[in-house]
């Protein structure tokens, strides 16, 4: 492969693609897809109760940290910042890193660095690697597939088996519930860590295994426990968490890693919280006890329909399965996926409302969606059953089909899609209850636990719920009363059950702020009923060496530490003006009458 001719001495800058995302514009921005996990696709019909929070782009983070070549990071910026950058400092390489929806900001952005930096190389990395003819659509000089890391150690002439050290990455930023931004406190919010990237299961439709390899395949960046406890523990140390979001597509999957690094936390007494990805038959490998003392204590599963092809699991196993982790005070984020080959109007109803009924905290809904690099997008291509004219912009699994389905249109797509997220918030009540809900019964559970470890976390879990979170279910209980009353009704036996349990401070932590937080979920249902949405901070993690000559960007010098940590600089305010598509009053009109 053709290495830079500066090697390790050449000047880096890696990009995430421009913002504002949450509005539509020319470059393929669009208010329904906004930088933003859960309020994108998971309680975007949840209104002032939806959990908002953005995270950094991990892949380039990882990217930086593991190269030796001097290179800043340049995360959600403007395009006004890009440019800015590109002509306060020279650099030999652009490294630019996109998914498929971006590819139109991928195209500006390398016409900007041709005009404002010539002598740059550009690289793109990420998913929008993965659209065929890419190569034509956009004006760099390299693109790649799959894993970056290794490929940019090339490049530079660097060791590409080199140990992956990872950076200390904070997992969400600028939290906001019912209206309120939660303070950025150290150690408050769990760091993100990664393991590994891809699956081997190679599901014919996920990108991110057809991306790294597809079946029987994935990239390890730390194959053994001990390797993953060691790092755990740095980052530990740095941003002082006691919880990790474990980003791997199927965690559980890798049995022995995952029993290793449980050995050492009980030898090292560690009370850690894992949030994890696994697949339903993953996670039947461990017993429950296994989990909890492992510390999982949020789990993200796919629900797939028992009747797809997909399935792991049959219909009253799920339903077990899903029961069962919640009784174990561990938070399940179900992920249902909407117009599969199966569906057609009569069923889809009754597959919906079956995924609902497993009651999980969070639930995710995702169109059925043929992705660019899939073996789905394969099939489906030689079928003739693509829509051909559809702007990369809309293909993300949120707003209507790509491809001929061959019962259910393509508008109907959207309506059955909008109308499962509205009905699991109608039937379920908001995710923050029900995972209130999961939080009690695992303390009730674990709370005299023999572990000390395991005791510790449920303790440091109930904190929250004796005090802030009871104040939330009153206003919720309130609040839902217009929605669903019987959902308001279990909110109310809920708390009187937390107040059971904390008698003082549950009631004083009600009485007190309770009225306030009323008071800012109303105003932020407002706010939303106006078109607010929300926009990620441009961050700059300056390599020791660039200059600062842009009097209006404050930025962070990277220090030599492994685990230097990176900060945001010019926060910014929401953007108004896109129209909402969720919240209390909206939704009240979603109904499967409607459809
Ligand atoms: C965190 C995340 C987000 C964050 C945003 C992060 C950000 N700052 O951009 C949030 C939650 C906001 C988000 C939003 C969306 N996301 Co998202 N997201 C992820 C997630 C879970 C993790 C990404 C990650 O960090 N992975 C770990 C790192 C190490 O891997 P990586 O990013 O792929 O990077 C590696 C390589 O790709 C490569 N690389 C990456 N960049 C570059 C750059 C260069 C120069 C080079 C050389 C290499 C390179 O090297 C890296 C190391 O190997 C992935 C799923 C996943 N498991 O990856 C989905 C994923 C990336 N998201 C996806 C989608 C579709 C979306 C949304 C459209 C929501 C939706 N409807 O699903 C929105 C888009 C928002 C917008 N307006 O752009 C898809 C992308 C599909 C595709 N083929 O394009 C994924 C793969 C999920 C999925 N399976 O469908 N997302
Ligand atoms: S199990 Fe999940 S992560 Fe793995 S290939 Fe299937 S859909 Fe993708």
């Amino acid at each position: 492969m053709e290495t830079h001719p500066k090697g390790s001495h050449a000047r880096i800058l890696l990009s995430s693609v421009f913002g504002p995302y949450a509005q539509d514009d020319e470059f393929g921005s669009r208010s329904i897809n906004p930088m933003e996990l859960y309020h994108n696709q998971v309680t975007r019909a949840q209104g002032s109760f939806s959990l908002r929070m953005f995270h950094r782009s991990w892949g380039i983070m990882m990217i930086q940290e593991n190269i030796s070549a001097p290179c800043s990071v340049l995360d959600f910026p403007t395009r006004k910042a890009f440019a800015r950058e590109l002509t306060t400092n020279h650099y030999d390489i652009v490294g630019i890193s996109s998914i498929i929806v971006n590819v139109g900001k991928v195209r500006e952005m390398c016409r900007m660095v041709r005009e404002l930096s010539p002598d740059s190389v550009i690289v793109v990395g990420g998913h929008v690697a993965a659209i065929p003819g890419i190569e034509i659509m956009i004006d760099a000089d390299h693109i790649v597939r799959g894993e970056g890391i290794s490929w940019m150690r090339r490049y530079l002439g660097e060791d590409e088996h080199a140990p992956i050290r990872h950076p200390a990455i904070v997992s969400g930023l600028e939290t906001r519930i019912m209206g309120i931004r939660l303070p950025n406190r150290k150690g408050g919010t769990a760091a993100t860590i990664i393991p590994s990237v891809g699956c081997p299961m190679g599901c014919n439709f996920c990108t991110t295994s057809a991306f790294f390899g597809g079946k029987g395949k994935f990239v390890n960046f730390y194959e053994t426990g001990d390797e993953l406890f060691d790092v755990m523990c740095g980052i530990e140390a740095e941003l002082k968490v006691h919880s990790f979001f474990v980003m791997d597509e199927n965690f559980l999957l890798h049995r022995t890693r995952a029993m290793r690094l449980l050995e050492r936390m009980k030898q090292a007494g560690k009370s850690w919280e894992l949030s994890v990805f696994a697949s339903a038959n993953a996670i039947r490998k461990y017993t429950m006890l296994e989990l909890v003392e492992l510390g999982i204590s949020w789990v993200w599963m796919g629900l797939e329909s028992p009747k797809s092809s997909y399935s792991k699991l049959q219909g009253e196993d799920i339903r077990q399965l899903t029961r069962e982790l919640r009784e174990h005070g561990i938070r399940v984020q179900g992920s249902t996926i909407v117009g599969l080959e199966h569906h057609t109007p009569d069923n889809i109803v009754e597959e919906i409302e079956s995924a609902i009924s497993y009651q999980t905290d969070f639930h995710q809904f995702m169109l059925y969606t043929p992705v660019p690099g899939t073996p789905l997008y394969q099939e489906m291509a030689d079928q003739g059953r693509l829509l051909t004219d559809i702007d990369p912009a809309d293909i993300h699994g949120q707003f209507k089909f790509n491809f001929q389905h061959a019962a259910i249109s393509r508008e109907d797509s959207k309506r059955f899609l909008d109308w499962a997220f509205w009905r699991d918030f109608e039937s379920n009540g908001p995710s923050l209850y029900r995972m209130c809900q999961t939080m009690l019964t695992g303390w009730q559970r674990y709370k005299d636990y023999p572990d000390p470890r395991v005791r510790e976390r449920f303790t440091r879990e109930v904190k929250k719920l004796s005090s802030a979170y009871n104040a939330a279910l009153w206003v919720m209980e309130r609040e839902f009363k217009k929605v669903n009353r019987s959902v308001s009704e279990r909110i109310h036996k809920l708390r009187r059950e937390v107040e059971k349990e904390f008698p003082v401070i549950a009631r004083l932590t009600a009485a007190s702020l309770g009225p306030i937080l009323l008071w800012s979920t109303r105003r932020e249902e407002n706010r939303l009923a106006k078109g607010r949405t929300y926009e990620p901070p441009t961050f700059v993690d300056a390599a020791i060496g660039f200059r600062l000559r842009s009097p209006r960007v404050a930025r962070t010098l990277r220090s030599t530490s492994p685990l230097g940590s990176p900060h945001p600089i010019a926060p910014k305010a929401g953007a108004l003006g896109a129209p909402v598509r969720s919240g209390l009053r909206q939704n009240r009109a979603g109904s499967v009458r409607g459809l």
